[in-house]
């Protein structure tokens, strides 16, 4: 038997893979709209002109799909449940099937019920500027935690609603496609009340396994100059504290809670409602300065001039395809520093996505890349955090938003013209380790 490359993890860690149902499914024409058929659909918002119509076909092939999961071996399979989907005819039955496909090979579903697909007639109607679509996605979790419930125990609310405000409504480089810059902040309150409101419907429906995956990362300032620390402080609050603070404490960072819409205060208690575990993505550290008056091109996206901050580049690391640095113990300081700020309101944490993209089967890097995470995660267990599971992003290369296909994350590379899939190296090392756990 091959000795494990990985640390011990304690009994019952949850290994996993994620996908979400946007860039995988296709089928496109068999749902409702989505706000990002719609933004796909507009020349010049994804970089190589591509759809997701098809993507990995996952929604004829998932048989298929789950196979490659079982032989993988993770415990668990964070998918996303697309909501327009949900809305069509039949839609809930695609689900059902998934489930029962994952049971029958051992494998524990973990749907999200929002990975930005958002129905294109609530964008009509406000989309994520109107309260009531936080109404709206609370009666869309009952309802699929009614069908699904009896078999599905873990659930995730939201993906990255920080990402969602952010890339989606301040810069437009995401669908919805809008630009409000801080004018989006009622996007990211609506999210985290469409959130408690779901914990509340999923609760009702006797779930009771309920986390959310946010995108965090340190924020490291790019010199000790006050005005460096001082932008780097307030970024660290849009990305790391914006949404966690009133998740887990029941309030806004100082400051926040005055330019929210609406009873503020009430809704905090909803956004509040406790939940089991906490989702973490992670991906890099963000290297921050003061403003510099201009716009800036950063990793595939223009920053207005009138931000108050500056992203910089980080030197000094290695950098994925997508330019990204690979810094595995920035995720030991993240999870070390969750624990220091919350305390003992922080639920035990699931990393709910990791991952990188590079091209090529024989991907020595992304070993490289998840060996390091996976051991920079264990160190932060060692330092007393109660971290309950790791899921790679992603299974299979899927449609990277306005990246198109151009950027590779999955352990399986897929051909899009023929929708073969291959496992990668990655695949077969993570297997290989799930395995020699014993
Ligand atoms: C996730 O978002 C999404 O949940 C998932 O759908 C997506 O496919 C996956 O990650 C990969 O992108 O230029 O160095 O500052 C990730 C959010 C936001 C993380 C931008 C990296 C910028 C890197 N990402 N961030 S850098």
């Amino acid at each position: 038997m091959a000795t494990n490359p990985l640390p011990q993890f304690p009994p019952g860690f949850l290994w996993g893979v994620s996908t979400s149902a946007h860039q995988i499914e296709g089928a496109a024409a068999e749902r409702d709209p989505s706000v990002w058929d719609a933004f796909t659909a507009e020349p010049g918002h994804i970089k190589d002109g591509s759809t997701a119509d098809v993507a990995c076909d996952h929604y004829h092939r998932y048989p298929e799909d789950v196979a490659l999961l079982a032989d993988l071996g993770v415990d668990a399979y964070r998918f996303s449940i697309s909501w327009p989907r949900v809305n069509s005819p039949g839609g809930l039955d695609f689900y059902d099937r998934l489930v029962d496909a994952l049971l029958a090979a051992g494998i524990r579903p973990v749907p999200t019920l929002f990975h930005w697909d958002l129905p294109l007639k609530l964008e009509e109607a406000g989309g994520w500027l109107n309260r009531d679509t936080a109404e709206r996605f609370a009666e869309y979790a009952g309802v699929v935690a009614a069908r699904l419930g009896d078999r599905v125990k873990k659930w995730i609310t939201l993906n990255e609603p920080a990402e969602h405000t952010l890339l989606g409504h301040a810069l437009g480089a995401h669908a919805p496609g809008r630009q409000l810059l801080f004018d989006s902040l009622p996007v990211a309150h609506h999210q985290l009340l469409a959130h408690g409101l779901a914990v509340r419907s999923l609760r009702a429906a006797g779930v009771t396994d309920i986390g959310i995956a946010n995108s965090h990362g340190p924020t490291w300032a790019a010199s000790e100059r006050p005005e460096d620390v001082e932008a780097a402080d307030f970024y660290d609050l849009l990305l790391n504290r914006l949404f966690a603070d009133p998740l887990l404490l029941g309030q806004y960072p100082d400051g926040i809670g005055e330019l929210m819409p609406g009873d503020v205060e009430a809704d905090l208690k909803v956004i509040a409602e406790p939940i089991d575990w906490y989702g973490i993505n992670y991906y890099q550290p963000t290297k921050v300065g003061a403003p510099e008056g201009a716009e800036i091109e950063f990793s595939g996206l223009t920053l207005p001039a009138e931000l108050p901050f500056s992203v910089r580049e980080l030197e000094g690391y290695p950098v994925t395809d997508f330019g990204w640095p690979v810094v595995p113990e920035a995720l030991t300081e993240l999870l070390v520093g969750f624990r220091e700020r919350y305390g003992d309101r922080l639920p035990p944490v699931v990393i709910t996505e990791n991952g990188c993209s590079y091209e090529g089967i024989d991907d020595q890097e992304r070993i490289a890349f998840l060996d390091g995470h996976v051991r920079a995660l264990h160190r932060a267990l060692e330092q007393g955090v109660d971290v309950r599971g790791y899921f790679v992003w992603s299974l299979l290369d899927n449609f990277e938003w306005a990246e198109g296909y151009a950027r590779r994350f999955g352990l399986v590379h897929v051909d899009y013209d023929t929708l073969k899939r291959t496992p990668k190296a990655s695949y077969t090392w993570l297997r290989d380790a799930l395995r020699a756990r014993g």
